[in-house]
């Protein structure tokens, strides 16, 4: 496997040799403490080269991407913090681009710095605040006094607990700036309101979140206005967040009666659409036996997930479930441990859907399971009568779980379902699709 030092490197140089062929350069970064984080190194690093300018996103789409095209031309564009998941349609619309992102990522050549492609996991190893730093090394050894933005993006994506992997190197070399005390981290040359990184991360986290990342920015590089400014946000946002959660622990037993028979805390609010972050983090650490989904009723769904590393050993993948939950009515993704989704559809069956998902991972909620074995003559029938009976893209019958593969000539179905009765009636119907693909066959 590549090391990722090294590929950090050949993304400076590949930087350096296409240099002179850009006017400008663009930034695109996500809108949380990481993504602010990320998007100051580069900031700093880039403009010593040439003009920068910076965008800041909650999530990028398709759309996005075709209008960034139209303004950045053959411009270079740097993705921090995201870009992973559209690695492919990047590569394909961009003449000059570099990704730095950690999260999940499939299939990505190309200019792409991410720490699950040379054998870490981007969910706890390494932050996009840490991917980006490790390139800007290469461009500017003077931005070794920030790395504490690295490290507070690692903070606010929850990787403190405790900094493993890259980020603990990153906090190793910064000798002189960061003292630590198990979990939390003091940064030693910043103003005094924000050595404590704890509170500089959520500082950052409340800028984002209520659409202030330029704020966010000049608060990075130290701009006394700026941290005076973003300390009153800060509490502001704190009220409104303290409402919001003093509500729900008023009503913990309404929610866990309402949610009893569910794979995880289905939390439906009227609350702002940019709280439904800040708000699972917290409610994760109360209801911490299922995972916590709380989902914002305003305009559309607002979605935001989250996990314990104890689920995520068992199974869950917040990502992956969200990301087949939204069934093509809008966008989902993430992390294992945390993810969010847009749904443009009805809560019900949203919350459905991602019930069976999540209890598919977890494999809990079914009480009765069973196999069906055919025998087939060849391989060939068994694997076509297999993919007859595909039915994952079906609304799934209520926590039920079906699958269907074929291993040589034989053909197997495993059933797994919450009552006898479903059971009965599930395994009823594979039998009457089975006939139906043979005689097709025939
Ligand atoms: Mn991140």
């Amino acid at each position: 496997m590549e090391n990722i030092q090294k590929k950090a490197a050949e993304l400076a140089s590949f930087f350096l040799n296409n240099l002179s062929k850009f006017d400008k350069i663009y930034i695109v970064s996500h809108k949380d403490t990481d993504g602010i984080a990320a998007c100051a190194l580069l900031y700093i690093t880039l403009s010593r080269y040439k003009k920068v300018e910076t965008r800041i996103v909650s999530q990028i789409y398709t759309e996005t991407l075709n209008k960034l095209k139209k303004i950045v031309g053959d411009n270079l564009v740097v993705f921090s913090d995201l870009g992973s998941s559209f690695c492919e349609e990047i590569e394909e619309k961009f003449k000059y681009y570099i990704i730095l992102d950690h999260h999940p990522v499939k299939n990505c050549k190309g200019n792409i710095l991410n720490p699950h492609l040379f054998g870490y996991n981007g969910a706890y190893d390494l932050s996009g605040s840490g991917a980006a730093y490790l390139f800007c090394k290469n461009l500017y050894p003077e931005i070794k006094k920030y790395s504490y933005l690295a490290i507070l993006g690692a903070i606010g994506d929850k990787q403190n607990d405790p900094f493993q992997g890259l980020n603990l190197e990153i906090i190793k070399e910064g000798k002189g700036i960061f003292e630590r005390y198990g979990k939390n981290i003091f940064i030693k040359n910043v103003e005094d309101d924000l050595k404590d990184g704890e509170y500089f991360s959520s500082l950052l986290n409340a800028c984002g979140t209520l659409d202030k990342e330029n704020l966010g920015l000049q608060v990075c590089i130290q701009n006394k206005e700026a941290i005076k400014e973003a300390k009153k946000i800060y509490e502001k946002y704190d009220r409104e967040l303290d409402r919001a959660l003093k509500h729900f622990l008023e009503n913990k037993d309404k929610i866990i009666e309402e949610n009893r028979k569910r794979s995880a805390y289905f939390i439906l609010t009227n609350t702002k659409r940019n709280l439904t972050g800040p708000l699972s983090t917290l409610l994760i650490k109360i209801f911490n036996d299922k995972p916590v989904i709380v989902i914002s009723k305003k305009d559309n769904l607002k979605i935001s997930a989250r996990g314990t590393k104890e689920l995520v050993s068992q199974g869950l993948h917040l990502g992956e479930a969200l990301k087949i939950a939204v069934n093509g009515k809008g966008e989902g993704g993430g992390h294992d441990i945390a993810s969010g989704a847009i749904y443009h559809g009805d809560a019900e069956e949203f919350i459905e859907r991602l019930d069976f998902e999540i209890k598919k991972q977890l494999k809990k909620g079914f009480l009765i399971e069973g196999e069906l074995m055919f025998d087939y003559e060849n391989e060939k029938i068994a694997s076509s009568v297999a993919e007859a009976i595909d039915v994952d893209n079906e609304k799934p019958l209520k926590a039920t779980l079906i699958e269907t593969y074929s291993n040589r000539n034989i053909f197997i179905t495993k059933v797994k379902s919450e009552s006898i009765g479903t059971f009965k009636n599930v395994i009823d119907d594979v039998l009457v699709c089975i006939k139906s693909a043979e005689i097709m066959k025939e």
